[in-house]
């Protein structure tokens, strides 16, 4: 049976490289595109270059080339080259606060690089299945919980970029009669997130604190509520999205919010650590406008698609916390890399806790 080719714009990002491992997984040709970048982008998905550098050609089961959203030659030369059967646009500036600063680019990106896309599909006919990247960022202030129906007030300018992808895709559907489809995915976060998102940023940080690297973690709003899944989950619901009989829009996540707040207490709690010792505050890391509670309403891609989250707020700062601490205590020798020993994260986490007793305390002072 001839297999099916997926398209994955953003293949270098977090949930790129997941939903590309996802893909192979099942059988999928995966074809990527990453931007020219003056550094390495291929970090997250360099195992499968290793893993299928043995199979060349136009038939090998993982390709990744050059092209770039804010450049409609290049993504039209990629889809008439692979001829896909589904295209994931996950392609996009996404960080939120740094969209104030770069609202232009965000635009150009995050909704003109849907609409190239988009215009690509309707002028060639083809018949690719189109997933559409959305966000809970365009909810913005709209109270909780958010759902397919809840009104659309965004914040940023990254929230109106994504807004205005959100219903170019569903113009082409309804309009031109092109298979694109919404995932609406609330925040979801895991060991390859990008290190200034929040909850990154103080995994991150906590594993450079223990290991005596930092000593303290500046933070901007502290307050915000989010509904944090995990993207390895989230990846999944995106390809359940694509195999639903008609294109649809589904909100994707936990059903639970928490704030920044309590990320941080879950986190340092994990090492016995107190985290208003080594946390401050600075308006650096605030916002212009703010987002200020999400708690997402994942019924109907649960009724509909069969998806739903099974792995919540506890269960990802433990993953999100022992993956860097792994990292921050090999680094620095503190636990000595030793070839076919694998530890799981327990001991990591007691190993942490052993170091932790050290640390000297900032505000409590009581070290
Ligand atoms: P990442 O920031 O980790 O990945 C985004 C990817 O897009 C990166 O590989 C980046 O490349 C690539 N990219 C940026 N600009 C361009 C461009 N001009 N042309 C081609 N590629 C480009 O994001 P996530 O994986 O976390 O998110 C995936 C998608 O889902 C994004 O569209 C995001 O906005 C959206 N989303 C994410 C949520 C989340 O909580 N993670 C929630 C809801 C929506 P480079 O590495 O070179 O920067
Ligand atoms: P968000 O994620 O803006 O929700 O967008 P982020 O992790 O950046 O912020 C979450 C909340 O934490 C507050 N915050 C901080 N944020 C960052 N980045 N750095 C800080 O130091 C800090 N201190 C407090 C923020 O103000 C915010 O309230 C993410 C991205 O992945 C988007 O691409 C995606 O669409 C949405 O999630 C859903």
């Amino acid at each position: 049976m001839q297999k099916k080719v997926a398209l994955i714009t953003g293949i270098g990002g977090q949930d790129g490289s997941y939903l590309a491992e996802f893909l192979l997984a099942k059988g999928y040709l995966v074809r990527g595109i990453i931007r020219r970048s003056s550094y390495p982008n291929t970090v997250r998905f360099e195992h499968l270059i290793h893993q299928y550098a043995h199979q060349t050609g136009p038939d090998s089961p993982f390709i990744v080339k050059y092209g770039d959203l804010t450049d409609a030659n290049s993504i039209r030369h990629v889809i008439e080259e692979f001829q896909p059967d589904e295209i994931y646009n996950l392609g996009a500036q996404s960080h939120v606060g740094i969209s104030f600063d770069n609202a232009e680019s965000t635009i150009n990106i995050n909704t003109l690089g849907a609409l190239r896309i988009l215009e690509c599909l309707r002028q060639t006919k083809s018949k690719a299945r189109y997933y559409q990247a959305s966000s809970s960022e365009m909810f913005g202030i709209s109270p909780p919980p958010q759902s397919e129906l809840t009104p659309m007030l965004p914040q940023s300018p990254y929230g109106v970029a994504k807004l205005a992808a959100f219903h170019l895709t569903c113009i082409y559907r309804n309009a031109y009669g092109v298979y694109a489809a919404n995932g609406i995915l609330f925040n979801h976060e895991s060991p390859r997130r990008g290190l200034n998102f929040v909850t990154r940023k103080i995994t991150n940080e906590l594993g450079r604190i223990v290991v005596g690297d930092t000593e303290k973690i500046v933070l901007g709003n502290l307050d915000a509520k989010r509904d944090w899944g995990f993207s390895g989950e989230y990846i999944q619901a995106m390809w359940h999205i694509l195999q639903h009989d008609k294109p649809d829009d589904f909100v994707i996540a936990t059903h639970e919010t928490h704030t920044v707040r309590e990320f941080l207490d879950e986190c340092f709690s994990l090492v016995g650590l107190d985290y208003r010792d080594f946390v401050e505050t600075s308006d650096r890391y605030k916002r212009p406008a703010e987002v200020p509670a999400l708690l997402g309403d994942p019924s109907k891609a649960k009724r509909v698609l069969g998806w739903e989250a099974t792995i919540k707020f506890n269960e990802l700062a433990r993953m999100m916390v022992e993956a860097d601490l792994k990292h921050w205590m090999e680094k620095t020798g503190h636990v000595p890399i030793q070839r076919g020993v694998v530890r799981d994260g327990e001991f990591y986490l007691e190993a942490a806790r052993e170091l932790a007793k050290n640390l000297p305390r900032n505000k409590n002072g009581k070290k």
